[in-house]
């Protein structure tokens, strides 16, 4: 499978992020990206298809916010990574606000994902990363691998969140579909909820969005991926949550991941868009699964009964040492089949 990426993803590197209650090292680092380039062999540096494909997934004024809201953090006096303060609990809706502070709590939806000098360009150069994989699978190749950074799958239409600001597999997914590839299914096996992905898609009928990470209740984004979650309107039935706790083995996931697939075959999907954390390992210091290497193989092989034409786009996995093993697991799984 043709893995691509771009070192121009590396230009993102925040300093911090607040998490339970103190300041601590920002857990998405560029040295994620040594780890996984260690394991994964060559990858191909990906094409430039513009802001377009972006843009029909994410609205043009948060994209613009985006492009420059590090300048003008910087143009009122600030210091450092950019990180908002004051967020819309209440009747959150599009103001013309005008300082930065602002704009960082309209758009952003948490106080762990800073917005430092790299991150726009990072954060474009991924969404062209895995528009690349989708181009690969488009011209006859069955998979392929985008390795994203930052990973996107908790950024919706306009906010960014949970280390993500751009949402790469939604945009791969969309983009699909506009190429007449669809339906298509976007399975999210990352620890966390993909609550971006499944926002994006709530009421569309022609993406199905299903899901298997942490219980909610204990575990973040907290506000979304709760099991009676399910879709809206044209897309009531097309969102499929399934939490679950923490502690969880290969004896609980497998099963559940079987449950996943039968849903997505039950939708008649024709192509897959796979968002792969390898967060759900046992010793991801941020997370609470207890799965192996050995099952992440086994995640890529289970998935690969699908039989789909598939992208797959990099989201979470912070245990730097085993990331790279764990993502070539995965894709050795996916190859193998
Ligand atoms: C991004 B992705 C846990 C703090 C969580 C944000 C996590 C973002 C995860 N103690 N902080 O889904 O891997
Ligand atoms: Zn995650």
């Amino acid at each position: 499978m043709k893995r691509f990426f771009s070192k121009r993803q590396t230009a993102h590197a925040p300093l911090r992020e607040r998490n339970n209650g103190e300041w601590t090292d920002f857990a998405e680092s560029p040295a994620r990206v040594d780890s996984m380039l260690d394991a994964i062999g060559a990858v191909e540096e990906p094409n430039d298809q513009g802001i377009e494909p972006i843009l029909a997934v994410h609205d043009t004024d948060y994209v613009a916010f985006l492009q420059t809201a590090y300048d003008d953090w910087l143009a009122a006096g600030r210091e450092g990574d950019a990180i908002g303060y004051a967020f819309p609990a209440v009747h959150r809706r599009k103001l013309d606000l005008t300082r930065i502070d602002g704009k960082l709590g309209a758009y952003g939806f948490d106080a762990a994902t800073p917005i430092a000098s790299g991150t726009w360009e990072a954060a474009y150069w991924g969404a062209q990363t895995a528009l690349s994989a989708l181009n690969a699978v488009t011209v006859g190749e069955n998979q392929a691998f985008a390795l994203c950074r930052p990973p996107g799958h908790h950024s919706g239409t306009d906010y960014y969140g949970g280390y993500c600001y751009l949402n790469n597999a939604a945009i791969a997914a969309q983009a699909a579909i506009n190429r007449g590839l669809g339906p298509v299914a976007v399975l999210d096996v990352d620890y966390h909820h993909g609550n971006g992905t499944q926002d994006i898609f709530y009421n569309r009928g022609d993406v199905l969005f299903a899901s298997i990470h942490a219980d909610p209740k204990t575990d973040y984004p907290y506000f979304w991926g709760h099991a009676d979650e399910t879709g809206e309107g044209d897309g009531k039935g097309t969102t499929f949550n399934q939490p679950l706790a923490r502690g969880t083995t290969w004896e609980q996931y497998g099963p559940t991941l079987e449950r996943a697939l039968e849903v997505i075959s039950g939708f008649g999907a024709k192509f897959l868009v796979i968002s792969y954390g390898a967060d759900t390992f046992e010793a991801d210091p941020i997370s609470a699964f207890e799965l192996t290497t050995i099952d992440m193989s086994r995640i890529g092989s289970l998935i690969a009964t699908l039989d789909l034409p598939a992208v797959t786009v990099m989201e979470g996995g912070y245990n730097i040492d085993a990331l790279g093993r764990n993502v070539e697991a995965f894709l050795a799984g996916l190859e193998s089949g």
